[in-house]
């Protein structure tokens, strides 16, 4: 875990008791902070009390809405990603209490600040964008290992960064940086910053789509001028942010990989997989990675758990994780890479259409509705021609898909749409899709 003598002596509030929440109250207490901790949910609350009895026995941790107890003293708000900064009465708490409200990154960058006074180097590879940052934070971080390199993954990619081992001096740290993370960061310069893509997501959160535009571009704006970012120019808010940039700027675009390329790299397949390649072959250039290990580590990459995930195969039917596509921009490449998809979608819609995907309806035989977006999805295709069966659950979605498709076709979950009106996360409903297939008869 990232101990630091910065945060020794000072005194927190953690709001949010899920991953990052816990990393980040582990981490503080051993850097002998004092932490006071509230979460919504009863159980998280109750949790704690057993996972830190002695450090609740000695003082140094107290479980209490920061917003109903004394916050004299309090160095920040430290807040989950999750936690909605636009909705939530800690942002106005906070502003009139004068305490500022960081998250678990901006700790991790005061902590590396604190090492390179002290003479110690760990660069920062931060990668953000809308789709394609979990592939190219693993894509990176696999090359730097092939490579021989010290490297530590963390962040949105489901690692919370405050939970890594620390890495010698010179060894890289390679983040997923989400808006919502961003956002709760003032001081992580990062040696190197990447931007894949921006099409709108999160709206509610950020107030629009100038907002959360805004949001990314942050993270660049916290960037020397010496710094390196590496930029994905293939749509215009990326090139407007491009051209905002204090860092040295060097623009990539998914067509500079050509598809002879991409035959030997199975777990990158798809445009968008393009794009995440030609980013991580240019920070590997920056660092002085070599191009032969740059090539084998292309070619060996083993891809991400639901992310375009081949879970089996049955009768000559090839069935496909994509539970991570959570909206049509990220299901769109999904759908151009096989000629005929049996394609399961729904869940929480993030757009009224499904307009990225069109092209691609000639490649689908058969669509799948599922969960909120199930009704108006269906109506929807059905207006452009596609065959649809509305089955509201993953679990009949999964049957008749097996059931109508043929040799040689797949069935693919990627669902364009947000998990959580029937399953935690998409990690969750990428298991149970999972699950329901090796079910089948
Ligand atoms: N909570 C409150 N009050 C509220 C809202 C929530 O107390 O008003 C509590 C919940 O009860 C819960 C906790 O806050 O206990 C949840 O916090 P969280 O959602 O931040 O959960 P973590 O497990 O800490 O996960 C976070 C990121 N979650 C989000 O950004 C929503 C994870 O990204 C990240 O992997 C993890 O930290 C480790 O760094 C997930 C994600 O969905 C994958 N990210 C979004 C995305 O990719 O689109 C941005």
């Amino acid at each position: 875990m990232i101990i630091s003598p910065v945060f020794s002596g000072k005194f927190y509030a953690v709001l949010g008791l899920a991953r990052s929440g816990l990393a980040t109250i582990d981490a503080l207490l051993a850097s002998k902070a004092k932490v006071m901790a509230w979460d919504n949910r009863s159980e998280a609350r109750m949790a704690l009390q057993t996972r830190y009895a002695l450090a609740i026995a000695r003082g140094d941790l107290l479980i209490s809405d920061p917003m109903v107890s004394d916050v004299f003293g309090l160095t920040a708000f430290v807040v989950s990603p999750g936690i909605p900064l636009n909705r939530h009465p800690i942002t106005i708490f906070a502003k009139e209490a004068g305490i500022p409200i960081i998250g678990d990154i901006e700790l991790f960058a005061q902590a590396r600040n604190f090492w390179q006074k002290s003479g110690k180097h760990c660069p920062v590879i931060g990668i953000t964008g809308t789709n394609g940052k979990s592939t190219t934070t693993a894509l990176i971080h696999h090359i730097l290992k092939e490579a021989g390199r010290a490297t530590v993954m963390g962040g949105n990619i489901g690692l919370p960064l405050l939970a890594a081992t620390p890495l010698p001096d010179g060894g890289i740290y390679v983040l997923e940086l989400s808006s919502y993370q961003i956002d709760l960061t003032f001081s992580l310069d990062c040696d190197i910053a990447v931007l894949t893509n921006i099409t709108p997501d999160h709206l509610d959160r950020h107030g629009g789509f100038d907002g959360y535009m805004k949001a990314k571009a942050r993270l660049f704006g916290m960037q020397s001028s010496t710094h390196y970012a590496v930029i994905a120019t293939d749509d215009i808010p990326s090139r407007v942010i491009s051209k905002k940039c204090p860092a040295r700027v060097v623009t990539v675009h998914a067509d500079n990989i050509t598809a002879e390329e991409q035959i030997d790299w199975p777990a990158l397949q798809g445009p968008h997989n393009a794009q995440n390649a030609v980013i991580a072959i240019a920070v590997m250039r920056l660092i002085g990675i070599d191009e032969t290990i740059i090539s084998k580590a292309l070619a060996n990459y083993p891809g991400l758990p639901h992310r375009m995930q081949r879970v089996a195969e049955r009768n000559g039917v090839l069935f496909i994780n994509d539970s991570k596509a959570t909206n049509a921009t990220a299901t769109a490449p999904a759908l151009a890479a096989f000629p005929a998809i049996h394609w399961i979608l729904g869940g929480v819609p993030k757009t009224e259409d499904l307009d990225p995907c069109k092209p691609y309806y000639n490649h689908v035989k058969q669509a799948y509705t599922i969960g909120q977006a199930g009704p108006v999805y269906a109506a929807l295709l059905r207006e452009s021609g596609v065959a649809v069966v509305e089955c509201e659950t993953l679990e009949k979605a999964v049957t008749m898909a097996a059931q109508a498709a043929r040799n040689d076709e797949v069935v693919m979950l990627t669902p364009a749409c947000a998990s959580f009106d029937q399953f935690s996360d998409y990690e969750a409903r990428g298991q149970a899709f999972q699950q329901f297939v090796e079910a089948l008869d």
